[in-house]
């Protein structure tokens, strides 16, 4: 152990930690802009300096580590001089936009600026003129706000591994953007909206549909329905300042009803629906001799990812359209018929921890239902948003069920916002069906939490079922060099594009970090127990869906409205 004082406090931690680390470690925070804990460690916004003694300048803590014996002050009125200038230099070349930025209220520059009572910007001269880049279906750049902390650059090169943000140019010229400047749309950015979670001011957003969603509940010729993803009723509550893992799945549906949508449902419906029938397809390919490992195809960010980079394991991919894209074409056919209604003045709302989702509803083969099968995808952030706007203090909502039939799951179905829950909710079906047998324990363990790549065996009747688990677009591309390698002897792998699963998507409440997520992980396992069913085939809903509309899983109908083949 190394021991140091940090403000007149004896401090022992391991050696290696950081001062800013080490500070916290005893409840002392250090102001960060640029710093994400193990994601971008690079000491370039010098918000974080300390006064080590013996030190012939300020230090920043962020980068580095602690040594025997170090005296550390961290807010002598010196230091506290030196953060303003900082905060004051950044601030000269940042547009004055506060009221009218996406983050006002939630950015760190804001709050940085405000705790240490900036009062005016002394430096005025040119400021950084780059135009906003609107090109991409689901995130908006501005790079007049970027604060050139290189969060997004770490983000989407260390752990998603795509690369589409880079620095580009030198001093006062300094961007960071796509390569050359490009647009987004025209880029290999997967649309995770990884960036927008992480950067510190209003530099990167998730373009705001909430406009389409208010015109369409005004208009009385629309039918409008709304879905709400498996990671949503866990984090929606954090968007009013309810604590991480809490759970408002009751007071979401009220919420949402009071806005005016007319059906209240669930894609945990259709998460169930595709356990079906990807479990189908999983059996089909191991029994036929089919293209294994079979990869899942429920995340729109993983999709890009594949077709991007590794084109030729897309044979890989399961031919189910996501849970959402499921929905779209059974809201505008099968709910469509049900209810007399014409598709055609069906509106279909999906609210969705992602901003992906965003991009999925608009692929070209998104349409099977013979229109555009999902209309407008909102996040997370932006449901929070529309709850405001209206006034309604969800917390104090009474909780109200979902519709039916589209609104019945099964724990199975909610456990695909977390890491692992995909592969889960098909193991439990995917036995018993094999077998003819119950589970005797249907939790299964080995598939949760948040590392990088989980792997484990389940037999199944007289087959041992070989299956790995990955999140973050990083994590899924050393299991694809492996199936590429020929070393991968799995026969099914979950993908999940975000670190943690959907729980931690790019459209997820402002802060989402590691402890975060992992609140989440556990509220979201926690609603799996409170839920009365917790096995896709029992679903009373998708079994009367079959038996009325779709005959059975991998039929003619279930083809035509719920896979697809993806193409490089
Ligand atoms: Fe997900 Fe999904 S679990 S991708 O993360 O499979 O966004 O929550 O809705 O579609 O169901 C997101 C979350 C979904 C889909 C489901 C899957």
């Amino acid at each position: 152990m190394i021991n140091l004082t940090i403000d007149n406090r004896k401090v022992a931690v391991e050696e290696g930690t950081t001062i800013l680390e080490a500070a916290k470690s005893v409840g002392i925070n250090i102001p960060t802009l640029c710093y994400l804990k193990d994601i971008n460690v690079i000491g370039a916004c010098r918000i974080c300096l300390v006064d080590v003694k013996g030190a012939r300048t300020f230090i920043p803590s962020c980068v580095a580590p602690v040594a025997e014996g170090m005296v550390v002050n961290t807010h002598t009125p010196e230091l506290i001089k030196a953060r303003k200038l900082v905060l004051e230099l950044i601030l000269s070349d940042h547009p004055m936009e506060c009221l009218t930025c996406r983050r006002n209220g939630n950015c760190e520059l804001q709050k940085l600026a405000e705790e240490y009572g900036l009062s005016e910007i002394r430096f005025e001269g040119a400021k950084t003129d780059y135009p906003i880049d609107d090109s991409s279906p689901a995130i908006i750049r501005d790079p007049r706000k970027c604060i050139l902390c290189r969060r997004c650059i770490s983000v989407c090169t260390n752990i998603q591994s795509v690369q589409a943000l880079t620095a580009e140019n030198r001093g006062f010229d300094s961007l960071v953007a796509p390569a050359f400047n490009e647009r987004l749309a025209n880029m290999e950015c997967v649309q995770c909206g990884q960036c927008s979670l992480v950067c510190p001011t209003g530099a990167i957003v998730e373009r705001d549909d909430t406009d389409k969603v208010w015109a369409a509940l005004a208009d009385p010729t629309k039918h409008v329905v709304v879905q709400t993803a498996p990671a949503t009723r866990v984090q929606i509550g954090e968007t009013i300042g309810a604590a991480p893992g809490t759970i408002a799945t009751g007071q979401m549906v009220a919420g949402l009803r009071s806005l005016g949508f007319d059906k209240v449902f669930d894609t945990d419906f259709t998460a169930d629906l595709t356990i079906l029938e990807e479990g189908n397809e999983l059996l089909q390919r191991v029994t036929n001799g089919g293209v294994l490992p079979m990869i899942t195809s429920c995340s729109p960010g993983w999709i890009k990812f594949i077709e991007h980079f590794y084109p030729d394991l897309l044979p890989h991919l399961s031919t189910c359209k996501s849970p959402q894209q499921m929905f779209g074409p059974l809201v505008k056919t099968y709910y469509a018929q049900k209810e007399g209604i014409d598709p055609k003045d069906i509106v279909c709302v999906s609210i969705m921890p992602c901003t992906a989702k965003k991009y999925e509803c608009q692929r070209p083969e998104m349409n099977s239902s013979g229109y555009q099968d999902v209309d407008v995808v909102l996040t997370t952030r932006e449901l929070g948003r529309m709850f405001k706007q209206a006034g309604l203090d969800m917390t104090n909502l009474p909780e109200e069920e979902y519709d039916a039939p589209l609104g019945i799951s099964t724990g199975a179905g909610e456990i695909f916002g977390a890491s692992g829950g995909v592969m889960e909710a098909a193991l439990r079906t995917v036995y018993e069906v094999v077998t003819g047998k119950e589970l005797e324990d249907i939790n299964f363990t080995a598939c949760r939490g948040i590392d990088g790549v989980k792997e484990a065996t389940v037999q199944v009747g007289d087959l041992p079922v070989s299956v790995a688990i990955t999140n973050g677009l990083g994590n899924a591309r050393k299991v694809l060099d492996k199936i590429r390698a020929g070393e991968a002897n799995y026969h099914f792998i979950e993908v999940m594009c975000c670190p943690g699963g959907c729980i931690g998507g790019g459209g997820s409440p402002i802060p989402t970090n590691t402890e975060i997520r992992l609140k989440r992980i556990d509220a979201t396992y926690t609603e799996d127990e409170r839920m009365v069913l917790r096995k896709s085939h029992e679903n009373p809903a998708v079994q009367e869906l079959y038996a009325e509309f779709l005959e059975k899983p991998l039929g003619h109908k279930s083809h035509e409205l719920l896979h697809t083949h993806y193409t490089p």
